[in-house]
């Protein structure tokens, strides 16, 4: 049986010569930054990774197909704002493949396909977690259970305040996934540096590349995550911060927005009732959790 998985020859060579290569999902530039900001930030991404001396492996999927190693040609169409692109979550991909859909892929969705074509190490930048009111509303990301089954390490900078950060991090231990303070051992909550949690931590490149072996070593199968917080200087205000958060739950709440559509919406609204001021932090955020995967991946990558 062949799987219907597309990988760049780039990736494909980097991988088999065990050079580093790191993973990059894509709803964050189809269904989380605003255009044409969006499509800078993915090739701002791959352009660091290079310069660090490792393959980029931007993941989608391209008219029903999942690819990894995403074109830059690519990557404009699917975050193209009259792509038609849907928010591909793992199990979006079936429905996506038959009907020939664009597809932006999920923390969830490009953990599986970058494990399918052997890269270790994926850089995103908020992870999906438990909405609050989830006792009621059942709404938790399939991010959780998916990270449970795929052995990758990912770098992120914790989940949105706007989820119910506690309940998210009991998920994680219930689940069994790695959840570790990059030098620090405060969890972030994604625009702040510090969500009130407390995780064990690590201190180098190398410390997050040993857990990662040893994971690999005991056969154990969940995702390692690496919660990088944003730089002090990058920070949303934390009163700032909250205003917003609360400003926008309700309004996701009024006009009834629901499912996958909720964690965009809540996004979108950050961005522009802040004048960008969140989007800024994002991209903050995001860029230095691709430096950090650089670093970890170049160290997977010598002593493997
Ligand atoms: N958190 C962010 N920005 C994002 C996402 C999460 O701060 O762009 C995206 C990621 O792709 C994540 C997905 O996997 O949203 C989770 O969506 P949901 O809550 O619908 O599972
Ligand atoms: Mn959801």
């Amino acid at each position: 049986m062949t799987e219907r998985i597309v990988v760049a020859d780039e990736v494909r060579a980097a991988v088999a010569a065990g050079t580093p290569v790191v993973a990059l999902e894509s709803t964050i530039f189809t269904h989380g930054l605003s255009r044409p900001r969006n499509i800078e930030v993915a090739f701002d991404a791959e352009r660091l990774l290079r310069e660090s001396g490792v393959t980029p492996a931007t993941i989608g999927v391209v008219a029903g197909e999942p690819t990894i190693g995403l074109s830059h040609d690519q990557i404009e169409m699917i975050g193209a704002a009259d792509s038609g692109t849907v928010k591909t979550g793992i199990r979006d991909l079936p429905l996506a493949a038959a009907k020939g859909l664009h597809g932006g892929t999920t923390v969830a969705s490009t953990a599986w396909l970058a494990r399918r074509a052997g890269i270790a190490v994926f850089a995103t930048g908020g992870l999906g977690g438990v909405h609050r009111g989830a006792a009621s509303t059942f709404d938790e990301s399939a991010d959780l259970v998916a990270l449970s089954s795929i052995p990758i390490l990912i770098v992120n900078s914790g989940v949105k305040s706007i989820l119910d950060v506690p309940a998210t991090l009991e998920r994680f231990e219930t689940l069994g996934v790695i959840v570790l303070g990059y030098r620090t051992p405060r969890f972030p909550g994604f625009y702040v540096r510090d969500s009130g949690c407390v995780v064990d931590a690590v201190d180098s490149p190398e410390e997050a590349a040993a857990v990662a072996r040893a994971r690999d070593d005991l056969a154990l199968r969940s995702a390692v995550l690496i919660a990088n917080p944003v730089a002090v200087d990058k920070q949303v205000d934390p009163a700032l911060h909250d205003r917003v958060l609360a400003e926008a739950d309700r309004q996701a709440a009024d006009a009834g927005i629901r499912g996958k559509d909720l964690t965009p919406f809540l996004l979108d609204h950050m961005h522009r009732s802040t004048e960008g001021a969140t989007l800024d932090t994002n991209v903050a955020v995001y860029l230095g959790n691709v430096q950090v995967a650089a670093e970890i991946a170049t160290v997977l990558a010598r002593v493997s």
